[in-house]
């Protein structure tokens, strides 16, 4: 850029127009660099910095501060026509959506209006770089909130694109509590508009607190129905004499503009489902995993697994028309009998109010899989250098007084709300309770250093289990239909898939890798909320000594556990689960 101007000046004083312009004048005109501004043809531009810029070490200095107001409350809801009751973020499934742009503080007040649960809410993939005590695990870097308190959650926004907030406290995100988290960015492709969070989301008529009676038994029971972004119909006649059914719901719809290309940002918010992604007639030009900006591909569909996040652009570039947008789910990895059903529209016309008579091209197939890994190739290349610890972990489960536990390594997580891994941080204890699954790691030397972690499916089912690592985003290194062998030569460490959730697959492994940057006590899930609440998880405490939290949130920290103690001794319904 630099160079071409002053190229373009060379000519231009070479010529017999051109003005004469002093060399202190010209460095003034060039230092410092004219901002890139971000516009739909130049979405890679973002001020000083762009897309090339590397998030993890440098952030925008914005100097602004959002600040959020949270309630978290039940209500009476219907989002498919079917009424039960919701918790939920202010009273809406999905909660308001958080706006704010790279390098902002985050600042975000929740506040517990449950009439007789606790509750925690995680930033979903926010790397939380200093402030673990935000990170919203209750058990693990939080007390739980009781009813009637409130915790002002404070954190730095490092990175940017689509995420998701949620409460991590036992089953209740499967109520309707989680919203979408935008963070704006530069991008690596351009687009005309942006529609916002799309989510994928699948659906119980009867609480999931009441079908966790079943579930804790084995196999996750079927659910009813699934929604596009909070909203989908359903057939009361399937369901004769049942009250509830009120019907009334209705399907999500988008309206384009031809020509334009807009950005969505799709997130699967399930408990159990895995989702196949598509619109009839269009391709999906993808743009980011996770919160990871990728060198973008075009694709028909795209398979998204729970908690990870695709940023899509779709062009309106077929002929003028209403089309099914389809969330494709993937009978073969959940319990929930048929896909049909589970779409939207996107109309070219907003006062065309007809079905669309669109048909898919799209194969919904039976893998239960991440996208290839030659697609997810991370904008920014960063190898993996310097690995010189390798944890492994053996999948697999027990039964205990008649409930199915997953563990690793013979371990299933429970933890105590009332009594986090950062609390005995803070009182010095560095041995942890077992069931905690605590595993210890820090760099051995001082130049950048990576833990690995290898879990080895060892439990004979064949199931998949999408796994979630807080505080980090990380290089995945492999994911076989094989037994992991001891050896690294066949990991792929030159700029693999970078995200926040890969999948492990049935009766194999994944090995995955994060930087040793961030001292905290950082959970590592299977996100299938059946599985994290039947215990399949661990915990990193990343660099113990070097943990360092501020004397105002050590006293925020203590002010919750507090109120949960006091609120404790009149809990109605007792934890029954890992916590998570
Ligand atoms: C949530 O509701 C509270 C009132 O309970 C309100 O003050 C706040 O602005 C709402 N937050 C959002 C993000 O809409
Ligand atoms: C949370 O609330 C739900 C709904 O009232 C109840 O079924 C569940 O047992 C509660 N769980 C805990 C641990 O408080
Ligand atoms: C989905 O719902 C969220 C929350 O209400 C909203 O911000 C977003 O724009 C919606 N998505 C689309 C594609 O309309
Ligand atoms: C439909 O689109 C037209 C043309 O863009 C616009 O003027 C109108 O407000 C839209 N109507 C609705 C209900 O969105
Ligand atoms: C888990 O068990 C395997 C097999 O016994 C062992 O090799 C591995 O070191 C254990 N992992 C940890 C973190 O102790
Ligand atoms: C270990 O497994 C990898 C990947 O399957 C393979 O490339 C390598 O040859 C194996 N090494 C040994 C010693 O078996
Ligand atoms: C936390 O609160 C308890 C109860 O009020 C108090 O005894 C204790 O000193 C506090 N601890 C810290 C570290 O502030
Ligand atoms: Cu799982």
């Amino acid at each position: 850029m630099k160079l071409s101007i002053l190229s373009l000046l060379a000519a231009a004083v070479g010529s017999s127009t051109a003005l004469s312009i002093p060399l202190h004048d010209l460095e003034a005109h060039l230092q410092p660099r004219q901002a890139c501004e971000n516009t739909p043809t130049s979405r890679r531009c973002w001020g000083d910095f762009n897309i090339d810029t590397d998030y993890y070490t440098v952030t925008p200095d914005t100097g602004e501060t959002v600040e959020v107001w949270l309630s978290v409350q039940e209500v009476p809801c219907a989002p498919d026509g079917y009424s039960r009751t919701c918790m939920t973020f202010n009273g809406t499934v999905p909660g308001p959506t958080i706006h704010a742009n790279w390098g902002d503080n985050l600042v975000i007040h929740v506040t517990n209006n449950l009439p007789s649960n606790g509750t925690a809410i995680h930033w979903h993939g926010v790397r939380q770089l200093g402030s673990v005590e935000y990170d919203g695990v209750p058990g693990v870097t939080q007390c739980a909130i009781a009813p009637g308190d409130t915790l002002t959650y404070q954190f730095r926004v490092t990175q940017y694109g689509s995420t998701w907030y949620h409460s991590h406290f036992s089953l209740q995100y499967a109520e309707g509590l989680f919203g979408g988290m935008v963070l704006n960015g530069p991008a690596t492709a351009d687009y005309d508009e942006d529609l916002g969070s799309l989510f994928l989301q699948d659906w119980s008529h009867v609480p999931a607190f009441t079908r966790w009676n079943v579930a804790k038994a084995g196999a996750p029971p079927p659910l009813d129905n699934g929604l596009i972004n909070g909203t989908n119909t359903f057939d009361c006649s399937t369901v004769p004499d049942d009250t509830n059914c009120v019907g009334g719901g209705k399907k999500f719809e988008a309206v384009f503009e031809a020509g334009k290309k807009y950005r969505l940002r799709l997130v699967n918010v399930a408990i159990d489902g895995v989702f196949h992604f598509s619109i009839d007639g269009h391709t999906l030009t993808v743009i980011a995993n996770d919160l990871v900006p990728i060198v973008p591909y075009t694709t028909d569909g795209i398979q998204i697994t729970i908690g990870q996040r695709y940023d899509v652009i779709v062009e309106a570039n077929a002929a003028p028309g209403d089309y099914w947008l389809r969330g494709g789910w993937v009978s073969a990895c959940n319990g929930l009998p048929t896909s049909d059903g589970i779409t939207g529209i996107i109309r070219y016309d907003n006062s065309s109010t007809a079905d669309p008579t669109s048909t898919s091209t799209v194969v919904v197939g039976t893998s239960c899989d991440d996208e290839p890994a030659a697609s997810l190739v991370p904008h920014l290349a960063l190898d993996v250098t310097n690995m010189p610890v390798i944890t492994t972990e053996d999948l697999a489960w027990k039964i205990e007084n008649s409930y199915f536990k997953w563990t690793i390594n013979t371990s299933s997580l429970v933890l105590d709300w009332g009594n986090p891994t950062l609390l005995q941080i803070f009182n010095g204890e560095d041995v942890f309770p077992t069931p905690y699954n605590v595993v210890e790691v820090a760099p051995s030397g001082t130049g950048p250093e990576w833990a690995v972690l290898v879990i080895q499916d060892l439990s004979t089912f064949g199931i998949s289990h999408p796994i979630h690592l807080h505080g980090h985003d990380f290089w995945v290194l492999a994911q076989e239909r094989d037994t992991f062998n001891g050896t690294t030569t066949a990991f792929n460490t030159i700029n693999p898939p970078r995200r926040d959730v890969a999948v492990l697959p049935g009766n194999g492994y994944l090995a995955i890798a994060f930087l040793l940057d961030n001292p905290g006590a950082w959970l590592v899930h299977c996100h299938i909320a059946w599985h994290a609440s039947q215990g399949l998880s661990l915990e990193f405490v990343e660099s113990q000594s070097s943990i360092t939290v501020d004397q105002a949130d050590k006293d925020a920290f203590n002010d919750t556990c507090n109120a949960w103690n006091e609120w404790k001794q009149n809990e109605v319904f007792p934890q029954d689960d890992s916590g998570i």
